[in-house]
């Protein structure tokens, strides 16, 4: 990897050996090295989220704090001045974020079942509510336990969709529905629907006052002037739902299907490899990934719609609701669209990817299979080192470059990579049909 000292430090944002400068030049970090320490934290940062999920529920994992132990450690000012170390590690990281995303993985699945495709209504019924945000599968059980004979309705927003799918949360038939889209639609959702708020996670956005007073955090989540609630006893946030005005029956425009695992694809192999042999089902798309509002965006919903009939798109994370009310319909009885889940489920992508492989005895990278990935934040860059630390190549990353990526790293991700950037969809299709 070339090197240049510079004396600017991105890591401290000063000039080596100036007055703020707090290692009096001796540092001498490069640009690219500190970079790459910004990577690191926030791929650990991303597998701390995951990590914390599977705690809740239960799930832990010695090999995993140890590595998130010396990963935070690397990122000291003066401890690890080593490019290629730190390139190494981001690898590691990835590895341990497969580790961190199949544990909680096992821990939903035990706590409530093996998803299997459902539909979700969007829209609203009749009666009082309570909107769950974020990705935390435990509060939103604790939630509806809680919630069961009240005649409260509990509705999920944003990453909270694929709970929908799962055996034991579906159960309860007062979860009625998902309101709204990605996690940044919060702002103006919350404040036009009257029900009360939980934030079970990252991804809760500082509260207009419209309905500040109406808004509780559990877990992580924390908002300035907002009760949090520490433990799994949601009896406040019951309490303010009552004392506000029923929704009304206001159907929404489209049903969504969500709820798509291992266990629900899996049989249709075979039939997915006889429709591949015979030409009808020409490539996989996996599209998906942490949402962003950034204008670039609109590229995900465009590339869905100008795919060739003949394409399956498998997604998952929020980046789906770019595009998850289109109707794309199905391909000799499979779904040309399937919801895999939160980001977290990038683990049943990646083991579906290895079966589809393995079901027609090749490599993953020789599959008819694009990944199209949105990033926005921490969870989204462990997952693209899981990707790159499992050696899939050619993948095509959006709306922009990371902002650790500078020109150095660049050259090393596409190099041994051969990260592509988006550019525009139908360009970008014919480059990958024919790929
Ligand atoms: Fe990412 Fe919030 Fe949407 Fe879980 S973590 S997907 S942005």
């Amino acid at each position: 990897m070339p090197e240049k000292l510079d004396m600017f430090c991105y890591q401290c944002s000063q000039t080596a050996g100036g007055t703020g400068c707090t290692q009096w030049g001796v540092c001498g970090k490069s640009p690219t090295v500190a970079r790459l320490q910004d990577n690191l934290l926030l791929a650990a940062k991303g597998m701390s989220a995951y990590l914390y999920h599977a705690r809740e529920l239960g799930y832990t994992d010695p090999e995993i704090d140890a590595f998130l132990e010396r990963a935070f450690y690397a990122t000291f000012t003066n401890v690890n001045f080593d490019a290629e170390a730190f390139v190494e590690l981001a690898v590691e990281a990835g590895e341990m974020n497969l580790r961190t995303m199949r544990l909680l993985k096992e821990a939903h699945i035990k706590a409530f079942g093996e998803p299997t495709p459902t539909q979700v209504r969007t829209g609203t019924v009749p009666g009082r509510a309570i909107i769950a945000t974020g990705h935390g599968l435990k509060a939103l059980h604790a939630l509806l336990e809680q919630t069961e004979g009240t005649g409260i309705n509990v509705y999920t927003h944003s990453e909270l969709l694929p709970a929908h799918g799962y055996p034991g949360l579906r159960k309860f038939p007062h979860l009625v529905g998902n309101l709204g889209k990605a996690w940044f639609d919060q702002k103006e959702l919350f404040a036009k629907v009257p029900a009360a708020i939980l934030g079970t996670s990252n991804c809760v956005l500082l509260p207009r006052e419209e309905y500040r007073d109406r808004m509780f955090t559990t877990g992580p989540a924390r908002l300035p002037g907002v009760p949090h609630i520490p433990g799994y006893d949601y009896t406040l946030v019951i309490e303010r739902a009552r004392e506000l005005p029923e929704l009304p029956q206001a159907p929404g425009e489209v049903t969504m299907t969500t709820g798509y695992s291992l266990g629900s694809i899996l049989p249709l192999a075979g039939k997915i490899k006889e429709l591949v042999e015979a030409g009808k089902i020409r490539r996989f798309f996996l599209v998906g990934g942490c949402d962003a509002p950034h204008k670039k965006s609109t590229y995900y919903r465009e590339f869905v719609q100008a795919l060739p009939q003949d394409t399956i798109v498998l997604t998952l994370a929020c980046g789906k609701f770019r595009f998850n009310d289109l109707e794309l319909g199905e391909i000799e009885g499979i779904p040309r669209l399937i919801d895999l889940g939160q980001c977290n489920d990038s683990i049943v992508a990646v083991d579906l990817a290895q079966a589809l492989a393995d079901l027609f005895g090749v490599g993953v990278n020789d599959l008819p299979l694009t990944l199209v990935i949105s990033w926005m934040e921490q969870k989204a860059v462990a997952i693209l080192w899981s990707l790159l630390a499992l050696g899939i190549k050619g993948i095509y990353l959006g709306p922009i470059l990371p902002a650790w990526v500078n020109e150095d790293i660049l050259k090393v991700l596409q190099a041994e990579y051969d990260l592509r950037l988006i550019g525009e969809p139908r360009e970008d299709i014919a480059r990958m049909l024919s790929g």
